[in-house]
């Protein structure tokens, strides 16, 4: 941590510098092995991010529901402790495996290279990973994702894009969640929106509820458009 000997210092602003390189470097590594094997096996991997409690998992559950006569889902989920988030998902008829950390406050591609060991990901069309929840360490680690996607509630405040620049500028789609909770909160959509946006112009927004299904179909369809057109490209360079 360093402090800014400028103006900045002055206003109080205290600048991080990134001193964890030669850790980057290496999960860089491992990221594309990763890439390159999901390449290989037609798979689709998306990185889940979000603040805990966004509603991350109760997404995958709902997805699952969904999806699982479509195509063949697994997910792996990263916590520090407790196998709560993966017991969760299977019971909405999925595959999943818990990475628990043991205090790590985000996923490295390692541990997902490690969890992909673990299961059989044959005929797998669609591999989640959902990250750690919050908003800042798993922003800087690369899993080899083809898509990061990055959850905004409701009920988190829709200042938080330009708090947390670096999860916003990084990820493909950013899905306000718990758009059920609008009428009640000072919250909105075109702010949020605005902000993330402004870091990263590409960002594609949607608004879902997985409560009451809000959102959720047209979310489902943007997967299976991202699994078909990852299947096609194979198809075309084989
Ligand atoms: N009102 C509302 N609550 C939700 C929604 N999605 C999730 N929740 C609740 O938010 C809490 C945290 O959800 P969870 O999926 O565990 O979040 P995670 O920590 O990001 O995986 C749980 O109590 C969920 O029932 C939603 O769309 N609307
Ligand atoms: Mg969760």
């Amino acid at each position: 941590m360093s402090v800014e000997k400028s103006s900045k210092a002055a206003r109080g602003t205290v600048q991080c510098d990134n001193s964890s390189f030669s850790l980057l470097k290496a999960n860089d590594f491992m990221a594309e092995n990763i890439r390159k094997t999901v390449k290989e096996k037609n798979i689709l991997l998306i990185n889940i991010t979000s603040s805990a409690g966004s509603g991350k998992t109760t997404l995958m559950q709902e997805t699952a529901k969904r999806l699982k006569d479509k195509l063949k889902m697994k997910v792996l989920v990263g916590d520090l402790e407790t196998e709560r988030d993966a017991d969760r998902i299977k019971e909405a008829g999925v595959e999943a495996l818990q990475i628990v950390t043991g205090g790590i406050c985000h996923l490295e591609a390692q541990m997902v290279w490690q969890a992909m060991d673990q299961i059989d990901l044959e005929g797998v069309d669609l591999l989640f990973v959902e990250n750690v929840g919050n908003l800042v360490c798993p922003a800087s680690f690369d899993l080899g994702e083809d898509y990061r996607v990055t959850l905004i509630a409701t009920t988190e405040g829709d200042d938080k894009p330009k708090k947390y620049p670096r999860m916003f500028l990084t990820s493909d789609l950013m899905l306000v969640s718990k758009c059920d909770l609008l009428p009640y909160l000072p919250f909105t959509v075109e702010a949020v929106t605005k902000d993330a946006r402004d870091i990263n112009p590409d960002l594609e927004v949607m608004e879902i509820a997985s409560t009451s299904g809000q959102g959720i179909d047209e979310w489902c369809n943007w997967l299976l458009a991202k699994v078909k057109e990852k299947q096609e490209a194979k198809a075309v360079t084989a």
